[in-house]
């Protein structure tokens, strides 16, 4: 249990409500809140609430009060989670995971980074360079990432516009030998056009604001995001300049060569260039709108200009007789063509920084035999449920991706309720839940679920539109209580027929358009893009691009759509999760305005309710909301006992703790297990709390006096 703090700061762990209600748990999420404690737990859960503003509680002494204590000897804190992540793994040599969810800007990414930054501190007692090295380059590859994977959303100004998770590999001594990033479902929309308000990835900003006159002149660049279609929207700031220095000084020290960091600012160059170039119509064929685009494109990616402006005007189409023939394109098609190709570029430069990253920091040279098992952490920063305005096709595979988190989370938590009880010879109840699995079988389910109709849609051939395709799940998904839309609930006027369908998500409905829905799914480049950059002369680039040596007879007919790439690499992430000991920090945002002193009531309910709390707090306190090995109960609450203070005489101290319990008179409410105490109520804690709090006082002026010689 953790140390109580002092009533005055509310409960410290949740299981502690007098009663499981909402109102309970708002009130006491709302007083820690305002009292200045953003953390609270739910057992080994830590519940956090953005403070929005700098707090004193992440230094040296902090980190030095959690290495090596137990859970409950603490005041809940990501720290106390880090360490019992790292404990586990290290006494017991499991492989652990620490799941941080919650929506955007509920402090997901600077609660992993904290995570990081505990474990980095705590291992590596002797300093050791090449361990050392390892934890800089883990560290530092966070700069890298949140400058090509983060953007200013209009909810946070850092938002991270990709999932991440991070493995760290340990030793037999527990430091850390290395890593492996996998990153998912980059947000490229957001290359070619953002939001009112929003703004691009910070790289660009970070290029135009903090390259060099000179860098900027070789690019043909100008500072000023204005003059770019692309980055017009944002506004460049003074953190731009210094986060652009921090992020060359990363590339350094994780060991990127000269030649790597300028190739992947000349694409981000490249980038800004092709979207201001326009297409024209001089009523047979489509031109490009001044060539000196072309001209500067070819220079920066290292490929002869004719190729550059062929492969925006024509796309090479193989026709039903094996003829080859280059079609040219309408004026429409050229702009679809240089967006998408411009999106790739950043998705695989992207992809290709955090392989880059990987090759670095894997672990080399490890030998089970002589180094013993290689253990592992997992950190899980991963887009919280998104519910917009308009809510697109990025929402729904994000929105699947926290069902799918959800579904694990409960399981996880059960089961690790389960085998604890297990593995200390205590009888297991059922326990009834909310289970997804319903709405992850709407969305994966083969055949019938969405992603399969939609894939369906992508692969017919002819003039297959959105809405053809929202009929399509209309006929197949009529029956499904989790599914709705205007055509299956013609009085709800909020949707339109042509465009919306509606999930009853376990976190609230959220209405979707499905325009767009098929090209972002088909996620189409012409072949001719890629084989361009196939053929660069800079080996960086081309490295990017090993699709590109096929030939357009060769390319796959049906290469695999975004949304089943999506559904794999998720089913992949919740395999690895689910064989690993999960550890959860449950975030939440207090308020939209950014506030550290608003505590938006319905808003943070909400929150509470669809990240499954309510839940939670009842399974542990369903069964046996305590646990404690015996010897630390009994060093804690010996005191409280005659027969035990100041030593006991039992036979052992599960005996001791036995009169402790019959003494204070809660026997019913406790089992035995094998190693630990279980309690099944917060009352009997509390109430042995109370009276080691009352005690504390008058045995220190005891041990005083006794120093002094008085006694
Ligand atoms: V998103 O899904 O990537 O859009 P996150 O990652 O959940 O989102 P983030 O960690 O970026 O949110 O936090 C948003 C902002 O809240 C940060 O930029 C900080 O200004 C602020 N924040 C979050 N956590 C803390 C904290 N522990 N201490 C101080 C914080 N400020
Ligand atoms: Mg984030």
């Amino acid at each position: 249990m953790a140390e109580l703090e002092g009533l005055e700061f509310g409960k410290s762990d949740f299981v502690l409500l007098d009663e499981v209600t909402m109102e309970q748990f708002m009130e006491n999420l709302k007083l820690r809140f305002e009292k200045g404690r953003i953390y609270t737990f739910i057992g080994e859960v830590v519940v956090s609430v953005n403070p929005y503003r700098e707090m004193d509680i992440y230094g040296k002494e902090t980190i030095d009060a959690y290495r090596g204590r137990e859970l409950y000897e603490n005041p809940p804190h990501l720290y106390a989670v880090s360490d019992a992540a790292y404990k586990a793994m290290k006494r017991r040599a499991k492989d652990t995971c620490i799941v941080i969810s919650g929506e955007s800007g509920a402090g997901k990414t600077e609660a992993s980074k904290y995570i990081m930054q505990y474990i980095a501190a705590i291992t590596n007692p002797t300093q050791r360079a090449e361990v050392e090295s390892v934890k800089n380059v883990l560290l530092k590859s966070n700069c890298v990432l949140e400058a090509f994977g983060n953007a200013k959303t209009n909810r946070n100004d850092n938002s991270s516009r990709f999932g991440k998770y991070m493995d760290i590999n340990f030793n037999f001594n527990g430091d850390p030998t290395g890593g492996h990033i996998n990153n998912y479902l980059l947000e490229k929309s957001r290359v070619v056009h953002q939001q009112d308000g929003e703004r691009n990835f910070h790289s660009f900003y970070q290029l135009l604001r903090g390259g060099s006159n000179e860098m900027l002149e070789s690019f043909h660049l100008q500072s000023d995001p204005a003059v770019y279609t692309y980055t017009r929207e944002g506004a460049t700031t003074n953190n731009d300049r210094t986060s652009h220095k921090a992020v060359m000084s990363a590339l350094n020290v994780i060991g990127f060569s000269e030649e790597e960091i300028n190739s992947i600012y000349q694409i981000l160059a490249t980038i800004l260039l092709l979207g201001n170039m326009q297409f024209e119509c001089d009523g047979e064929s489509v031109q490009i709108v001044g060539l000196e685009a072309v001209n500067h494109i070819s220079e920066l990616t290292a490929t002869d200009p004719e190729s550059v402006s062929k492969s925006l005007l024509y796309r090479t189409v193989a026709t039903g007789g094996g003829e080859v023939i280059e079609k040219g394109h309408s004026e429409q098609d050229a702009c679809f063509g240089r967006d998408a190709f411009a999106k790739a570029l950043y998705e695989r430069l992207f992809g290709w920084i955090v392989s880059r990253i990987n090759t670095v920091i894997e672990v080399k040279d490890y030998n089970p035999m002589l180094h013993g098992k290689n253990t592992v952490i997992g950190v899980l920063d991963i887009y919280g449920f998104e519910i917009f305005d308009n809510n697109s096709f990025e929402q729904f595979c994000i929105n699947y991706c926290n069902e799918k988190l959800q579904q694990l989370f409960i399981e996880l938590i059960l089961r690790q309720e389960q085998g604890e009880y297990q593995r200390e010879g205590i009888t297991w109840q059922h326990i009834d839940y909310f289970n997804n699995q319903i709405i992850v079988d709407l969305v994966e389910q083969p055949h019938k679920g969405i992603i399969s109709i939609l894939d369906e849609a992508c692969l017919t051939v002819g003039n297959v539109t959105d809405t053809v395709c929202l009929d399509s799940m209309d006929t197949k998904l009529a029956q499904h209580p989790h599914y709705t839309s205007r055509k299956l609930s013609p009085t709800d006027k909020t949707m339109d027929f042509q465009k919306h369908f509606r999930i009853r998500h376990y976190a609230g409905d959220v209405t979707y358009s499905v325009e767009g829905f098929l090209d972002k799914n088909k996620d189409m480049l012409f072949q001719d893009f890629k084989r361009l950059m196939y053929n660069s002369a800079n080996p960086v680039l081309k490295e990017m691009w090993p699709d590109g040596h096929l030939s357009i007879t060769e390319v796959t007919k049906r290469p695999l759509t975004a949304a089943t790439l999506f559904k794999n690499s998720i089913v992949a992430l919740v395999d690895k999760l689910a064989c690993k000991e999960p550890y959860y920090v449950r975030c939440i945002k207090p308020n939209e305005m950014k506030s550290p002193v608003l505590f938006d009531d319905a808003r943070c309910q909400h929150q509470v309710a669809y990240l499954g709390l309510m839940e939670n707090v009842m399974v542990r306190r369903a069964g046996f909301a305590y646990r404690q090995p015996y010897s630390r109960f009994l060093q804690r609450y010996k005191m409280t006992c005659e027969y035990t203070w100041p030593q006991h005489l039992m036979a052992s101290d599960r005996e001791a703790v036995e009169t402790i319990v019959t003494q204070h008179g809660f026997q019913d409410d406790v089992a035995y297990g094998h190693t630990k105490l279980f309690v099944r109520t917060p009352r009997s804690l509390f109430t042995l709390e109370q009276e080691r709090a009352a005690l504390i006082p008058i045995l220190v002026l005891f041990l005083q006096k006794v120093w002094r010689g008085a006694l």
